[in-house]
């Protein structure tokens, strides 16, 4: 079986791919490069889970397969869990190059946050993961599936980047328990706790039992 990986985020497609790999999902893994076609689907809900059904369903409908999306965000405590869905696009500065965008919401969160204390930085990373399962999918070709689960990444934001990997926020992001920010773990370390992680095994789970 194929299942089709509906992000656009280049950072985030390798994230879902190696927790869904880790977890034993026995299926084809792809990407929307192979769908060129696929629309563009505009995160209108209010919800992380309500655009992460928005974008698994859009893919799903266009390909005729079963579609994982992700939508995830970062949550401040102080902003009143701003910028939560609009962390993609919260700067407002579209820059060709995704990491151009990145750096300017680093700048905003960091600027937003110059003057709280210490103990008043505390914010979370959350991911929805959604799956689609469109009518006509083996092994039963009779039932379409929607499911949406959650996980959520508890830590603070700290007042100066720190490490080069991931993306995002991650620059400035430190787990509770931790005193690395998630940039500075690996891969495998940052999947091992992050929101993403824990979304992302559950899906595989039930992907396991639908297919
Ligand atoms: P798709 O909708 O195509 O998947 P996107 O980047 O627009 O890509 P979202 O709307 O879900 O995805 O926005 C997620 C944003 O939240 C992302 O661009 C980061 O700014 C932030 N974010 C989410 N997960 C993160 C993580 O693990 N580390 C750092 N920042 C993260």
């Amino acid at each position: 079986i194929t299942v089709v990986l509906a992000t656009r985020n280049a950072k985030k497609l390798p994230e879902m791919r190696a927790i869904l790999g880790e977890a034993g999902l026995d299926a084809d893994v792809v990407g929307l490069a192979d769908y060129p076609d696929a629309p563009e689907v505009a995160e209108t809900e209010a919800t992380f889970a309500g655009n992460a059904l928005l974008k698994a369903r859009a893919i799903a409908a266009h390909t005729g397969l079963p579609a994982v999306a992700d939508d995830s965000g970062l949550r401040v405590d102080a902003l009143n869990g701003m910028p939560g869905v609009l962390s993609a696009r919260w700067s407002g500065r579209f820059g060709s190059r995704s990491g151009d965008k990145d750096e300017a919401n680093l700048d905003l969160v960091l600027d937003q946050l110059a003057d709280t204390p210490e103990d008043r930085r505390g914010a979370e990373f959350v991911a929805a993961a959604a799956l689609v399962v469109p009518l006509g999918t083996a092994p039963r070709p009779e039932e379409e599936v929607e499911e949406v689960v959650e996980g959520v990444l508890r830590g603070r934001i700290v007042g100066e980047r720190r490490g080069a990997n991931g993306f995002g926020y991650d620059p400035v992001f430190v787990p509770d328990g931790e005193t690395r920010t998630t940039a500075e773990m690996s891969a495998e370390e940052k999947n091992s706790m992050s929101h993403r992680g824990t979304a992302f095994r559950r899906l595989a789970v039930r992907l396991g039992e639908l297919l």
